[in-house]
Protein backbone atom coordinates (compact mmCIF):
# COMPACT_ATOMS: atom_id res chain seq x y z
CA UNK A 1 0.00 0.00 0.00
CA UNK A 2 2.81 2.23 1.05
CA UNK A 3 4.22 1.89 -2.45
CA UNK A 4 1.14 2.56 -4.14
CA UNK A 5 0.59 6.15 -2.03
CA UNK A 6 4.16 6.76 -2.71
CA UNK A 7 3.33 5.88 -6.89
CA UNK A 8 0.44 8.44 -6.88
CA UNK A 9 2.45 11.33 -4.74
CA UNK A 10 5.36 11.16 -7.29
CA UNK A 11 2.86 11.93 -10.32
CA UNK A 12 0.84 14.72 -7.82
CA UNK A 13 4.76 16.21 -7.31
CA UNK A 14 5.82 16.11 -10.60
CA UNK A 15 2.54 17.31 -11.96
CA UNK A 16 2.12 20.49 -9.30
CA UNK A 17 6.02 21.79 -8.35
CA UNK A 18 6.73 23.51 -5.55
CA UNK A 19 3.25 23.44 -4.00
CA UNK A 20 4.60 21.33 -0.83
CA UNK A 21 1.10 22.69 1.63
CA UNK A 22 -1.13 20.66 -1.75
CA UNK A 23 1.12 18.09 -1.90
CA UNK A 24 0.27 17.73 2.16
CA UNK A 25 -2.72 17.74 2.19
CA UNK A 26 -3.24 15.23 -0.84
CA UNK A 27 -0.93 12.78 1.20
CA UNK A 28 -2.74 12.27 3.58
CA UNK A 29 -5.96 12.01 2.28
CA UNK A 30 -4.26 9.44 -0.06
CA UNK A 31 -2.76 7.29 2.95
CA UNK A 32 -6.27 7.00 4.77
CA UNK A 33 -8.35 6.31 1.50
CA UNK A 34 -5.88 4.11 -0.75
CA UNK A 35 -6.56 0.84 1.26
CA UNK A 36 -10.68 1.55 0.25
CA UNK A 37 -9.74 2.60 -3.43
CA UNK A 38 -7.46 -0.84 -3.69
CA UNK A 39 -10.22 -2.82 -2.22
CA UNK A 40 -12.83 -1.52 -4.55
CA UNK A 41 -12.91 -1.79 -8.19
CA UNK A 42 -15.41 1.12 -9.28
CA UNK A 43 -12.78 3.60 -7.13
CA UNK A 44 -9.61 1.64 -8.48
CA UNK A 45 -10.78 1.67 -11.91
CA UNK A 46 -12.30 4.58 -12.52
CA UNK A 47 -9.44 6.67 -11.11
CA UNK A 48 -11.02 8.22 -8.70
CA UNK A 49 -8.36 10.07 -6.57
CA UNK A 50 -6.52 10.88 -9.53
CA UNK A 51 -9.64 12.89 -10.55
CA UNK A 52 -9.74 14.69 -7.33
CA UNK A 53 -6.61 16.01 -7.52
CA UNK A 54 -7.12 17.76 -9.95
CA UNK A 55 -8.67 20.82 -10.00
CA UNK A 56 -12.22 21.37 -12.01
CA UNK A 57 -10.89 24.84 -12.87
CA UNK A 58 -8.58 27.47 -11.26
CA UNK A 59 -8.78 31.44 -12.14
CA UNK A 60 -6.02 33.49 -11.84
CA UNK A 61 -6.15 37.34 -12.22
CA UNK A 62 -4.73 40.47 -12.29
CA UNK A 63 -6.19 42.93 -9.53
CA UNK A 64 -5.28 46.53 -10.19
CA UNK A 65 -6.02 48.90 -7.50
CA UNK A 66 -5.24 52.65 -6.12
CA UNK A 67 -4.22 53.35 -2.93
CA UNK A 68 -4.61 56.51 -0.10
CA UNK A 69 -1.88 58.39 -1.87
CA UNK A 70 -2.92 57.72 -5.40
CA UNK A 71 0.17 55.19 -6.20
CA UNK A 72 -1.21 51.78 -8.84
CA UNK A 73 -1.10 48.86 -6.98
CA UNK A 74 -1.38 44.93 -8.59
CA UNK A 75 -2.28 42.20 -6.58
CA UNK A 76 -2.73 38.39 -7.88
CA UNK A 77 -6.05 37.20 -7.54
CA UNK A 78 -7.84 33.23 -7.71
CA UNK A 79 -10.33 30.86 -7.35
CA UNK A 80 -9.96 26.91 -7.05
CA UNK A 81 -12.91 25.62 -8.00
CA UNK A 82 -12.18 22.46 -6.89
CA UNK A 83 -15.23 20.10 -6.87
CA UNK A 84 -18.86 20.38 -7.67
CA UNK A 85 -19.91 16.54 -7.69
CA UNK A 86 -22.02 17.16 -4.53
CA UNK A 87 -23.31 21.16 -4.78
CA UNK A 88 -22.07 24.40 -6.05
CA UNK A 89 -18.57 25.51 -5.18
CA UNK A 90 -18.54 26.45 -1.74
CA UNK A 91 -15.23 27.85 0.79
CA UNK A 92 -14.43 31.14 1.65
CA UNK A 93 -11.40 33.86 0.43
CA UNK A 94 -8.24 34.59 2.28
CA UNK A 95 -6.21 37.89 1.87
CA UNK A 96 -2.57 37.19 3.01
CA UNK A 97 0.66 38.06 1.89
CA UNK A 98 1.66 34.48 1.82
CA UNK A 99 -1.42 33.38 -0.33
CA UNK A 100 0.01 31.72 -3.74
CA UNK A 101 -1.20 29.03 -5.81
CA UNK A 102 -0.32 25.92 -3.97
CA UNK A 103 -2.09 26.97 -0.31
CA UNK A 104 -5.34 27.94 -1.91
CA UNK A 105 -4.91 24.26 -3.64
CA UNK A 106 -4.55 22.36 -0.41
CA UNK A 107 -7.26 24.45 0.99
CA UNK A 108 -9.59 23.93 -1.57
CA UNK A 109 -8.72 20.28 -1.61
CA UNK A 110 -9.71 20.29 1.93
CA UNK A 111 -12.91 21.73 1.51
CA UNK A 112 -13.98 19.27 -0.82
CA UNK A 113 -13.77 16.53 2.04
CA UNK A 114 -15.01 19.31 4.83
CA UNK A 115 -18.27 20.29 3.12
CA UNK A 116 -18.97 16.54 2.17
CA UNK A 117 -18.41 16.10 6.00
CA UNK A 118 -21.55 18.88 6.57
CA UNK A 119 -23.96 16.63 5.36
CA UNK A 120 -25.03 19.60 3.29
CA UNK A 121 -25.05 19.59 -0.15
CA UNK A 122 -21.83 21.89 -0.75
CA UNK A 123 -19.05 21.56 -3.12
CA UNK A 124 -15.55 22.71 -2.62
CA UNK A 125 -13.40 25.79 -3.84
CA UNK A 126 -11.16 28.35 -1.91
CA UNK A 127 -10.09 31.75 -3.71
CA UNK A 128 -7.85 35.16 -2.16
CA UNK A 129 -5.01 37.14 -3.08
CA UNK A 130 -1.57 38.13 -1.71
CA UNK A 131 -3.36 41.11 -0.98
CA UNK A 132 -2.28 42.72 2.77
CA UNK A 133 -5.10 43.76 4.32
CA UNK A 134 -3.22 44.82 7.41
CA UNK A 135 -2.36 48.84 7.81
CA UNK A 136 -4.81 50.10 4.92
CA UNK A 137 -7.65 52.14 5.24
CA UNK A 138 -11.10 50.94 5.07
CA UNK A 139 -10.67 52.82 1.42
CA UNK A 140 -7.96 51.05 0.24
CA UNK A 141 -9.62 47.46 1.49
CA UNK A 142 -12.90 48.66 -0.55
CA UNK A 143 -11.15 49.58 -3.72
CA UNK A 144 -9.27 46.32 -3.15
CA UNK A 145 -12.24 44.33 -3.24
CA UNK A 146 -14.15 45.88 -5.16
CA UNK A 147 -11.74 45.39 -8.47
CA UNK A 148 -10.96 41.65 -6.81
CA UNK A 149 -15.01 41.45 -7.26
CA UNK A 150 -14.91 43.12 -10.28
CA UNK A 151 -13.31 39.80 -12.00
CA UNK A 152 -14.66 37.13 -9.66
CA UNK A 153 -18.13 38.14 -10.43
CA UNK A 154 -17.96 36.80 -13.79
CA UNK A 155 -17.01 33.11 -12.08
CA UNK A 156 -19.45 33.18 -9.31
CA UNK A 157 -23.17 33.00 -8.53
CA UNK A 158 -25.74 31.63 -5.80
CA UNK A 159 -26.08 28.12 -7.91
CA UNK A 160 -22.07 27.80 -9.28
CA UNK A 161 -19.72 29.32 -6.61
CA UNK A 162 -20.31 30.69 -3.19
CA UNK A 163 -17.79 32.59 -1.64
CA UNK A 164 -17.21 33.34 2.17
CA UNK A 165 -14.70 34.20 5.03
CA UNK A 166 -11.19 33.10 5.65
CA UNK A 167 -8.23 34.64 6.97
CA UNK A 168 -8.25 38.43 6.17
CA UNK A 169 -12.13 38.56 5.00
CA UNK A 170 -14.57 39.45 7.82
CA UNK A 171 -17.97 41.70 7.77
CA UNK A 172 -15.94 44.51 6.42
CA UNK A 173 -14.49 42.44 3.42
CA UNK A 174 -17.73 40.18 2.46
CA UNK A 175 -19.96 43.53 2.65
CA UNK A 176 -17.46 45.27 -0.06
CA UNK A 177 -17.42 42.53 -2.25
CA UNK A 178 -21.22 42.02 -1.72
CA UNK A 179 -22.09 45.62 -2.91
CA UNK A 180 -20.04 45.43 -6.03
CA UNK A 181 -21.30 42.04 -6.71
CA UNK A 182 -24.73 43.98 -6.79
CA UNK A 183 -23.77 46.89 -8.28
CA UNK A 184 -22.16 44.60 -11.70
CA UNK A 185 -25.09 41.78 -11.79
CA UNK A 186 -28.12 44.17 -10.72
CA UNK A 187 -28.71 41.22 -8.57
CA UNK A 188 -30.00 40.98 -4.81
CA UNK A 189 -28.90 37.16 -4.35
CA UNK A 190 -27.18 34.81 -1.65
CA UNK A 191 -23.67 34.74 -3.57
CA UNK A 192 -21.54 35.47 -0.67
CA UNK A 193 -22.39 34.02 2.88
CA UNK A 194 -21.04 36.06 6.27
CA UNK A 195 -23.07 38.45 5.11
CA UNK A 196 -24.81 41.40 7.77
CA UNK A 197 -27.70 40.68 9.42
CA UNK A 198 -29.70 43.04 7.45
CA UNK A 199 -28.44 42.04 4.33
CA UNK A 200 -29.22 38.62 4.19
CA UNK A 201 -26.52 37.11 6.57
CA UNK A 202 -27.61 34.51 9.25
CA UNK A 203 -27.12 34.48 12.70
CA UNK A 204 -24.76 32.39 14.14
CA UNK A 205 -22.37 32.70 11.21
CA UNK A 206 -20.09 34.63 13.06
CA UNK A 207 -19.56 32.62 15.59
CA UNK A 208 -20.28 29.18 14.04
CA UNK A 209 -16.62 28.03 13.44
CA UNK A 210 -15.34 28.68 16.52
CA UNK A 211 -18.56 27.08 18.41
CA UNK A 212 -18.46 24.23 16.19
CA UNK A 213 -14.76 23.48 17.21
CA UNK A 214 -16.15 23.20 20.75
CA UNK A 215 -19.00 21.26 20.12
CA UNK A 216 -16.87 18.88 18.19
CA UNK A 217 -14.18 18.34 21.42
CA UNK A 218 -17.11 17.97 23.42
CA UNK A 219 -17.96 15.27 21.49
CA UNK A 220 -14.59 13.56 21.46
CA UNK A 221 -13.94 14.18 25.31
CA UNK A 222 -17.63 12.10 25.63
CA UNK A 223 -16.12 9.17 24.46
CA UNK A 224 -13.79 9.14 27.17
CA UNK A 225 -16.47 10.23 29.89
CA UNK A 226 -14.83 13.97 30.05
CA UNK A 227 -16.60 17.28 30.19
CA UNK A 228 -15.11 20.42 29.37
CA UNK A 229 -15.29 22.30 32.75
CA UNK A 230 -12.36 23.13 34.43
CA UNK A 231 -10.18 22.50 31.59
CA UNK A 232 -7.26 24.30 30.71
CA UNK A 233 -7.54 25.57 27.22
CA UNK A 234 -5.03 26.89 24.75
CA UNK A 235 -5.68 29.16 22.07
CA UNK A 236 -3.87 30.47 18.84
CA UNK A 237 -4.51 33.46 16.90
CA UNK A 238 -7.18 36.10 17.99
CA UNK A 239 -9.11 36.36 14.98
CA UNK A 240 -12.76 35.14 13.96
CA UNK A 241 -12.70 31.64 14.79
CA UNK A 242 -10.54 31.95 18.24
CA UNK A 243 -12.63 34.83 19.79
CA UNK A 244 -15.42 32.45 19.65
CA UNK A 245 -13.93 29.24 20.68
CA UNK A 246 -12.94 31.37 23.41
CA UNK A 247 -16.32 32.59 24.01
CA UNK A 248 -18.22 29.17 23.81
CA UNK A 249 -15.11 27.52 26.21
CA UNK A 250 -16.04 29.92 28.82
CA UNK A 251 -19.74 29.41 28.45
CA UNK A 252 -19.05 25.51 29.15
CA UNK A 253 -16.94 26.44 31.79
CA UNK A 254 -13.53 25.75 30.74
CA UNK A 255 -10.24 27.93 31.66
CA UNK A 256 -8.79 29.64 28.54
CA UNK A 257 -5.17 30.98 29.61
CA UNK A 258 -3.86 32.26 25.88
CA UNK A 259 -4.20 33.96 22.49
CA UNK A 260 -2.00 34.91 20.03
CA UNK A 261 -1.10 36.36 16.34
CA UNK A 262 1.62 36.21 13.81
CA UNK A 263 3.94 38.57 16.61
CA UNK A 264 3.34 36.70 19.74
CA UNK A 265 0.82 35.25 22.54
CA UNK A 266 -0.61 36.47 25.25
CA UNK A 267 -0.69 34.47 28.61
CA UNK A 268 -3.42 35.10 31.28
CA UNK A 269 -2.73 32.46 34.29
CA UNK A 270 -5.92 33.28 35.63
CA UNK A 271 -8.03 32.76 32.97
CA UNK A 272 -9.28 34.81 30.20
CA UNK A 273 -12.78 36.27 31.11
CA UNK A 274 -16.44 37.22 29.56
CA UNK A 275 -14.89 41.40 30.07
CA UNK A 276 -11.74 40.37 29.08
CA UNK A 277 -13.18 38.81 25.71
CA UNK A 278 -15.01 41.72 25.01
CA UNK A 279 -12.14 43.57 24.85
CA UNK A 280 -10.03 41.33 22.75
CA UNK A 281 -13.12 41.52 20.13
CA UNK A 282 -13.15 45.50 19.99
CA UNK A 283 -9.28 46.04 19.72
CA UNK A 284 -8.69 43.03 17.32
CA UNK A 285 -12.04 43.77 15.09
CA UNK A 286 -12.56 47.80 15.49
CA UNK A 287 -9.01 49.20 16.44
CA UNK A 288 -7.21 46.36 14.32
CA UNK A 289 -4.32 46.10 16.72
CA UNK A 290 -1.78 43.41 17.69
CA UNK A 291 -2.59 41.07 20.43
CA UNK A 292 0.22 42.85 22.89
CA UNK A 293 -2.51 45.35 23.32
CA UNK A 294 -4.32 43.31 25.07
CA UNK A 295 -1.75 42.02 27.30
CA UNK A 296 -1.19 45.45 28.43
CA UNK A 297 -4.75 46.34 29.48
CA UNK A 298 -5.41 42.65 31.09
CA UNK A 299 -1.70 42.92 32.62
CA UNK A 300 -1.07 39.80 31.80
CA UNK A 301 2.22 37.98 30.25
CA UNK A 302 3.28 38.77 26.63
CA UNK A 303 5.69 36.22 24.61
CA UNK A 304 7.09 38.45 21.46
CA UNK A 305 7.60 36.01 18.09
CA UNK A 306 6.67 33.08 20.30
CA UNK A 307 3.62 30.22 19.78
CA UNK A 308 1.67 29.37 22.76
CA UNK A 309 2.14 25.64 23.09
CA UNK A 310 4.90 25.14 25.78
CA UNK A 311 2.21 26.21 28.03
CA UNK A 312 0.66 23.33 30.13
CA UNK A 313 -3.06 22.98 28.47
CA UNK A 314 -5.29 19.65 28.59
CA UNK A 315 -6.70 20.79 25.37
CA UNK A 316 -5.37 23.05 22.47
CA UNK A 317 -7.17 24.42 19.82
CA UNK A 318 -5.38 26.17 17.38
CA UNK A 319 -7.00 28.58 15.59
CA UNK A 320 -4.48 30.67 13.13
CA UNK A 321 -3.23 29.12 10.23
CA UNK A 322 -1.53 26.27 8.81
CA UNK A 323 1.59 24.09 10.25
CA UNK A 324 1.69 25.99 13.33
CA UNK A 325 2.42 23.07 15.71
CA UNK A 326 5.51 21.19 14.85
CA UNK A 327 6.61 17.86 16.04
CA UNK A 328 8.55 19.72 18.47
CA UNK A 329 5.63 21.64 19.68
CA UNK A 330 3.45 18.49 19.63
CA UNK A 331 5.86 16.73 21.69
CA UNK A 332 5.81 19.25 24.12
CA UNK A 333 1.72 19.45 24.47
CA UNK A 334 1.97 15.52 24.87
CA UNK A 335 4.76 15.43 27.24
CA UNK A 336 2.42 18.57 29.17
CA UNK A 337 -0.53 16.15 29.57
CA UNK A 338 -2.57 17.35 26.68
CA UNK A 339 -5.48 15.11 26.36
CA UNK A 340 -6.87 16.69 23.22
CA UNK A 341 -6.64 18.87 19.73
CA UNK A 342 -9.72 20.66 18.32
CA UNK A 343 -8.39 22.18 15.01
CA UNK A 344 -9.95 25.42 14.44
CA UNK A 345 -7.66 25.78 11.71
CA UNK A 346 -7.00 24.62 8.77
CA UNK A 347 -4.24 21.48 8.65
CA UNK A 348 -2.59 23.88 11.82
CA UNK A 349 -0.53 20.57 12.50
CA UNK A 350 2.72 19.48 10.19
CA UNK A 351 2.77 15.51 9.02
CA UNK A 352 4.74 14.63 12.34
CA UNK A 353 2.67 16.53 14.56
CA UNK A 354 0.03 14.28 14.20
CA UNK A 355 1.89 11.24 14.36
CA UNK A 356 3.18 12.48 17.92
CA UNK A 357 -0.13 13.15 18.97
CA UNK A 358 -1.70 9.85 17.13
CA UNK A 359 1.31 7.55 18.85
CA UNK A 360 0.23 8.99 22.27
CA UNK A 361 -3.19 8.13 21.44
CA UNK A 362 -4.83 11.57 22.42
CA UNK A 363 -7.65 13.18 21.09
CA UNK A 364 -7.04 14.52 17.54
CA UNK A 365 -9.68 15.84 15.10
CA UNK A 366 -8.34 17.31 11.70
CA UNK A 367 -9.74 20.75 10.91
CA UNK A 368 -11.35 19.28 8.30
CA UNK A 369 -13.69 17.99 10.91
CA UNK A 370 -13.49 19.89 14.25
CA UNK A 371 -13.26 23.64 11.56
CA UNK A 372 -16.66 22.33 9.69
CA UNK A 373 -19.26 24.22 11.49
CA UNK A 374 -17.99 27.49 9.41
CA UNK A 375 -19.16 26.44 6.62
CA UNK A 376 -22.07 24.60 7.63
CA UNK A 377 -23.66 27.51 8.77
CA UNK A 378 -23.01 29.23 5.45
CA UNK A 379 -24.70 26.09 4.11
CA UNK A 380 -27.75 27.22 6.37
CA UNK A 381 -27.02 30.81 5.43
CA UNK A 382 -28.03 29.67 2.02
CA UNK A 383 -30.93 27.43 2.96
CA UNK A 384 -32.53 31.00 4.47
CA UNK A 385 -31.79 33.12 1.68
CA UNK A 386 -33.04 30.85 -1.18
CA UNK A 387 -36.58 30.37 1.19
CA UNK A 388 -35.93 34.24 1.80
CA UNK A 389 -36.60 34.11 5.45
CA UNK A 390 -34.36 34.45 8.88
CA UNK A 391 -34.17 31.48 11.45
CA UNK A 392 -33.56 32.27 14.96
CA UNK A 393 -30.34 32.17 17.00
CA UNK A 394 -31.85 29.09 18.70
CA UNK A 395 -32.58 27.22 15.74
CA UNK A 396 -29.23 28.00 13.93
CA UNK A 397 -27.37 27.34 16.70
CA UNK A 398 -29.31 24.04 17.37
CA UNK A 399 -28.78 22.83 13.58
CA UNK A 400 -24.84 23.93 13.83
CA UNK A 401 -24.48 21.44 16.94
CA UNK A 402 -26.48 18.43 15.62
CA UNK A 403 -24.27 18.88 12.33
CA UNK A 404 -21.02 18.57 14.63
CA UNK A 405 -22.71 15.57 16.15
CA UNK A 406 -23.06 14.04 13.09
CA UNK A 407 -19.85 14.80 11.87
CA UNK A 408 -18.32 13.06 14.84
CA UNK A 409 -20.41 10.49 14.10
CA UNK A 410 -19.10 9.60 10.78
CA UNK A 411 -15.56 10.06 11.85
CA UNK A 412 -16.47 7.41 14.51
CA UNK A 413 -18.01 5.26 12.11
CA UNK A 414 -15.21 5.23 9.72
CA UNK A 415 -12.09 5.72 12.00
CA UNK A 416 -12.48 3.02 14.85
CA UNK A 417 -9.52 0.86 14.47
CA UNK A 418 -10.19 -0.66 18.22
CA UNK A 419 -10.35 1.20 21.02
CA UNK A 420 -8.69 4.16 19.30
CA UNK A 421 -10.43 6.59 17.45
CA UNK A 422 -8.40 7.70 14.08
CA UNK A 423 -10.26 10.87 13.30
CA UNK A 424 -8.06 11.73 10.48
CA UNK A 425 -9.12 8.42 8.71
CA UNK A 426 -12.18 8.69 9.90
CA UNK A 427 -12.91 12.50 8.37
CA UNK A 428 -11.29 11.21 5.18
CA UNK A 429 -12.96 8.40 4.53
CA UNK A 430 -16.30 9.60 5.20
CA UNK A 431 -15.73 12.59 3.30
CA UNK A 432 -14.27 10.62 0.13
CA UNK A 433 -16.99 8.12 -0.17
CA UNK A 434 -20.02 10.62 -0.71
CA UNK A 435 -18.10 12.68 -3.44
CA UNK A 436 -16.85 9.51 -5.01
CA UNK A 437 -19.69 7.64 -5.24
CA UNK A 438 -21.45 11.57 -6.58
CA UNK A 439 -18.51 11.40 -9.34
CA UNK A 440 -19.23 7.90 -10.85
CA UNK A 441 -23.01 8.32 -10.51
CA UNK A 442 -22.45 11.76 -12.91
CA UNK A 443 -20.14 9.32 -15.33
CA UNK A 444 -16.84 11.35 -16.70
CA UNK A 445 -17.02 14.35 -14.94
P1 LIG B 1 -8.71 35.94 10.94
O1 LIG B 1 -8.10 36.71 9.85
O2 LIG B 1 -9.94 36.44 11.60
O3 LIG B 1 -7.65 35.66 12.08
C1 LIG B 1 -6.46 35.01 11.81
C2 LIG B 1 -5.64 34.92 13.07
O4 LIG B 1 -4.54 34.04 12.84
C3 LIG B 1 -5.02 36.26 13.46
O5 LIG B 1 -4.86 36.32 14.84
C4 LIG B 1 -3.68 36.22 12.74
O6 LIG B 1 -2.69 37.05 13.29
C5 LIG B 1 -3.31 34.77 12.90
N1 LIG B 1 -2.44 34.38 11.79
C6 LIG B 1 -2.73 34.41 10.47
N2 LIG B 1 -1.69 34.01 9.73
C7 LIG B 1 -0.71 33.73 10.61
C8 LIG B 1 0.61 33.27 10.46
N3 LIG B 1 1.14 33.04 9.26
N4 LIG B 1 1.33 33.08 11.60
C9 LIG B 1 0.82 33.31 12.83
N5 LIG B 1 -0.45 33.77 13.02
C10 LIG B 1 -1.18 33.96 11.93
O7 LIG B 1 -8.97 34.47 10.33
P2 LIG B 1 -9.92 33.31 10.86
O8 LIG B 1 -10.03 33.33 12.33
O9 LIG B 1 -11.15 33.33 10.04
O10 LIG B 1 -9.09 32.02 10.38
C11 LIG B 1 -8.19 31.33 11.23
C12 LIG B 1 -8.00 29.92 10.73
O11 LIG B 1 -9.27 29.24 10.73
C13 LIG B 1 -7.49 29.79 9.29
O12 LIG B 1 -6.68 28.64 9.20
C14 LIG B 1 -8.76 29.57 8.48
O13 LIG B 1 -8.51 28.90 7.27
C15 LIG B 1 -9.55 28.69 9.45
N6 LIG B 1 -10.99 28.64 9.26
C16 LIG B 1 -11.74 29.77 9.22
C17 LIG B 1 -13.11 29.67 9.07
C18 LIG B 1 -13.99 30.87 9.09
O14 LIG B 1 -15.21 30.69 9.02
N7 LIG B 1 -13.47 32.09 9.21
C19 LIG B 1 -13.78 28.37 8.90
C20 LIG B 1 -12.89 27.24 9.02
C21 LIG B 1 -11.54 27.40 9.18
P3 LIG B 1 -2.26 38.38 12.54
O15 LIG B 1 -3.37 39.35 12.79
O16 LIG B 1 -0.97 38.76 13.16
O17 LIG B 1 -2.11 38.04 11.07
O1 LIG C 1 -12.17 27.07 5.74
C1 LIG C 1 -13.40 27.25 5.77
O2 LIG C 1 -14.20 26.31 5.92
C2 LIG C 1 -13.91 28.62 5.65
N1 LIG C 1 -13.12 29.54 5.57
C3 LIG C 1 -15.38 28.88 5.60
C4 LIG C 1 -15.92 28.64 4.23
C5 LIG C 1 -17.36 29.02 4.02
O3 LIG C 1 -17.78 28.92 2.85
O4 LIG C 1 -18.07 29.40 4.95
Amino acid sequence: MQKRVEDFMAKVIEKNPGEKEFHQAVLEVAESVMPLIEATPKYKNSKILERMVEPERVLMFRVPWLDDEGEIKINRGYRIEMNSAIGPYKGGIRFHPSVNLGVLKFLAFEQVFKNSLTTLPMGGAKGGSDFDPKGKSDNEVMRFCQSFMLELSKHIGPDTDVPAGDIGVGGREIGYMFGQYKRIRNEFTGVLTGKGLNWGGSLIRPEATGYGCVYFVQEMLKTRGESLKGKICAVSGSGNVAQYTVEKLIELGAKVVTLSDSDGFIYDEGGIDKKELTCVLNLKNVKRVRIKECAKEFGCKYFEKKKPWNIKCDIAFPSATQNEISGDDARTLVKNGCMAIGEGANMPTTPEGIKVFQSAKILYAPGKAANAGGVATSGLEMSQNSMRLLWTREEVDRRLHDIMIAIHEQCVKHGKEGKYINYVKGANLAGFVKVADAMIDQGLV
